[in-house]
């Protein structure tokens, strides 16, 4: 009987062993399983606070658990048969509440330190208003009126799992945020449908993004390169694909791109103009819908019946073209369609309409009217 059990508590041993190696391999990398320090003074300040807080905790757990330990060890029965049977204690009783005091003081110094400096919202060099959709978001440069979308640009496949994931899967985006290097940032972070987060761990910002407020962050990255971040509020179905991505350049790289996107936008105009034929039109449509209308009509056009209507087969892409306009330029009132007016330029909207009026049978099955640009500017003049 005891040789079975010491056989027994041997392989216990082993296995335990075993069990403890295992870990020691993932906790080699500390850093992964630490905060990160991140490229600003704040987000420095933030980890040295955590860290600092952090050992404090160490510190008392310390204590307290050496002196249960002792006292459970020491005061047995075996040991101490004769318990003593005194009753309060003034002075233990002022030092232990003194004593806790002095340290929840001693910790509050250094977190309102940091609280008002994380907190200061006097303006920026550079001002940028944040706007959360379900489910992107949108970056207003308010100085150079430069304004874009960025949608997560993760292929849809890889989401389906039809094709491995690539290395920044669900953290990737078709146009980051672009931001100089050691320059005051300030972020006028708001919504517009939902609340949602928008969080960038490497600058220490998580700030929520209400509709009809406006909540300000700010930052001074100090290290070039690319930060990754999500929406950190349950904002709906696509919560999860809506990365934020934040890319610091030089400054001169960064003045580069603001010329290069104020000529882009003239550029656009001009593509306003032109006579578009239905394959161009349809072949950008497409382009357009995958970043814009997968999410709730999906790739198919089926949709996700009943909230996601089908555009496949729907009468008013088939046949009303006027409703099909308005639905796109005014959204649905009270429903997930929103307004595509500010998102989408009068190319990309027209485009995307004709796409879906052509996709699907859509043509075949319908009149097969589409879109053309001028379409859309004539509906954004004013009615009289
Ligand atoms: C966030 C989800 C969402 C996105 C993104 C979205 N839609 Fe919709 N869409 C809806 C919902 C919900 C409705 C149904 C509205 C209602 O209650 O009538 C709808 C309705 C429509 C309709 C009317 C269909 C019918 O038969 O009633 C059209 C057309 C349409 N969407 C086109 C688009 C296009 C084109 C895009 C991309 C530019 C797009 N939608 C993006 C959610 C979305
Ligand atoms: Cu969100």
């Amino acid at each position: 009987m005891f040789k079975k059990f010491n056989n027994l508590s041997k392989s216990a041993f082993a296995a335990l062993l075993m069990l403890s190696l295992y870990p020691s391999k993932v906790l080699s990398d500390w850093d992964a399983l630490n905060m990160r320090e991140g490229v600003t003074q704040v987000s420095r300040d933030v980890f040295e606070l955590h860290m600092l807080i952090f050992y404090i905790c160490v510190a008392i757990g310390a204590v307290v658990f050496s002196v249960m330990f002792y006292s459970l060890f020491r005061y047995t029965k075996k040991r101490n048969p004769n318990p003593s049977t005194f009753h309060e204690s003034t002075k233990l009783e002022v030092a232990w509440t003194i004593v806790p005091f002095l340290i929840l003081i001693a910790m509050a110094v250094p977190a309102s330190k940091t609280l008002t400096e994380i907190y200061d919202d006097e303006e920026g060099e550079i001002n940028i208003q944040v706007v959360g959709y379900q489910w992107k978001w949108e970056y207003k440069y308010l100085e150079d009126d430069i304004n874009f979308f960025s949608n997560l640009s993760t292929d849809q496949d890889e989401i389906y799992n039809l094709v491995p994931k690539g290395e920044n899967y669900l953290l990737e985006v078709d146009e980051p945020l672009i931001i100089p290097v050691d320059t005051r940032v300030r972020f006028l972070i708001t919504a517009n449908d939902v609340i949602h987060s928008w969080w960038v761990p490497d600058f220490a910002i998580k700030q929520d993004a209400i509709p009809g407020f406006i909540n300000t962050a700010w930052t001074r990255a100090e290290e070039t390169g690319i930060y990754r971040g999500n929406c950190t509020e349950l904002c709906g179905k696509n919560h999860g694909f809506m990365p934020v991505v934040v890319k610091v350049v030089e400054k001169d790289e960064y003045n580069d791109w603001v010329l290069t996107k104020k000529e882009e936008a003239i550029k656009l105009a001009e593509l306003t103009e032109k006579e578009w034929s239905l394959a161009e039109l349809t072949q950008r449509g497409e382009g357009v819908y995958q970043k814009n209308c997968v999410a709730c009509h999906q790739m198919n056009g089926e949709g996700l019946p009943p909230i996601f209507p089908a555009l496949a087969g729907s009468d008013i892409v088939m046949f009303d073209k006027d409703r099909n306009v308005e639905i796109l330029m005014e959204g649905v009132q009270g429903a997930a369609m929103q307004s595509f007016a500010n998102q989408l330029s009068e190319v990309d909207m027209a485009a995307v309409i004709t796409y879906t009026r052509q996709a699907w049978g859509n043509a075949e099955n319908g009149d097969g009217e589409y879109v053309v640009p001028s379409d859309i500017v004539e509906y954004k003049k004013p009615k009289i």
